[in-house]
Formats: C-alpha cells, structure tokens, sequence
C-alpha cells in the first residue's frame, strides 16, 4: 500500500514561467548530482519508478514537480556540481535554482541529500546559506548509509551533527535499504504541515 495514495507527477519546468501555481506547501530535495535525490523520493513515497533515477549523474536536469495530494508537494531538483556538463547547462541549472529559492511562498522546507561517504561539500554549504537567508528549514539525509559499515555511517552522523550545529537537523538514510525512512517520513509530514498556505 502507498504511504502517499494521492502522489502523481505534476510536471517538468525548464524555466521558472513553467513552475505549478505557488499555493500550499512543498518541500523541495536539492544536493549534489548523483547524491541520491530521486532514489530518496521514490522510497519516501513508497513507488519504483515515480521519480528518475540514474547510474550517471546529471539525470534530473529540470525542476520536478509532484503531488501528494491535497496541495502538498515535493520538489525533485537538478543536481549541482556535475563538472562534465557544458557551462551554459549549469548556468542555466543555476539560475533556475536561484529562481526557485527566490520565488517559491510555498517552499515549506529543504531536504538536502548528502552522499554519507562525500559528506558536505561547497554547494551544500552554499544551499545551507541560501535555505538561511530566506528562512527556509534544512533537513539533511546522508544517504547511501547502506554502503559504510555501522560504525563508519555513525561517526559520519556525529561528524555531520558537529559541523552543522543548529543549522539544520540531520539523519542516515538508505533508499536501498531503507533505513531511516520512517523518521524522514515524519519529518517531511511535520514540514508540510508547517508550510505557508
Ligand atoms: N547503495 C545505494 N545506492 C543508492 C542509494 N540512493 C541512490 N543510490 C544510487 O545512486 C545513483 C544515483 O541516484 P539518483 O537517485 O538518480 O541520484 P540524484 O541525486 O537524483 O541524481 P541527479 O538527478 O543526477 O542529480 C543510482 O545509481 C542509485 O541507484 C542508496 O541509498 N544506496
Ligand atoms: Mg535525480
């Protein structure tokens, strides 16, 4: 049975005109390329297939969009920091990030996807700023958990907590295995209901 019954991919926008009508809530997953973002959605909502996912980075190149009913929304966004794409690409995946940040009223809360083995980079920290400068809550999964050993994936957790002191709450996942899913679950439902209406 599906957590979430109503989800349904509303749409892909290439630009900022192309967002859904900004009312109710949404949470959008943004981090690095490859980090695990879409994985990450698919196992929250419980679907196979609901977002893309990929083996080579760069996969979710758009701003995705989907329902989980009743004016709640989660936000698949393109990965950063893929060197091996043009500079106009990652410009253009820059300013639709930018556009997305500045714009969205419904942008209840951030979860940020870290990859538990690369931990924080740059444009995390930059992603940090940005949630801060407009008052916008950062939940961190560190996925890929599955791959370090109980104890490796714990000193990543506390290493992580360390770093971020108050600036955002963060956990292990692992969309394979799903560990952590229940909490992740519980927090994305806490932020969505928070959300501006
Ligand atoms: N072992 C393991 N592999 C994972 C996990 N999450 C994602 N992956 C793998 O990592 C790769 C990238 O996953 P995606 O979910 O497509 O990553 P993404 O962040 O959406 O990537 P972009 O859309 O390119 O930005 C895929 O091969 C996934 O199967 C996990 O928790 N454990
Ligand atoms: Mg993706």
């Amino acid at each position: 049975m599906s957590v979430y019954p109503e989800a349904r991919f509303l749409t892909s926008a290439h630009e900022a005109t192309q967002f859904v009508a900004d009312a109710g809530a949404e949470v959008a997953f943004a981090g690095r390329s490859n980090a695990g973002k879409s994985s990450a959605i698919n196992k929250i909502v419980n679907r196979r297939s609901f977002a893309r996912t990929s083996k080579s980075p760069g996969r979710t190149q758009l701003v995705n969009f989907f329902s989980l009913g009743f004016d709640r929304r989660l936000v698949d966004l393109p990965g950063y920091g893929y060197a091996k794409v043009a500079q106009s690409m990652r410009d253009h995946w820059q300013r639709l990030l930018e556009d997305y940040f500045r714009s969205r009223e419904s942008l209840a809360g951030t979860f940020l996807i870290v990859d538990s083995r690369r931990m924080l980079g740059d444009f995390d920290w930059m992603m940090l700023e940005w949630c801060d400068s407009i008052d916008c809550s950062v939940h961190i999964l560190l996925t890929k958990a599955d791959k370090l050993k109980k104890r490796e994936a714990d000193q990543a957790l506390s290493a992580a907590r360390r770093e971020l002191a108050d600036a955002a709450t963060v956990q292990l996942f692992s969309a394979t295995r799903g560990m952590g899913l229940e909490p992740a679950r519980k927090r994305l439902d806490a932020l969505l209901e928070g959300g501006k209406t």
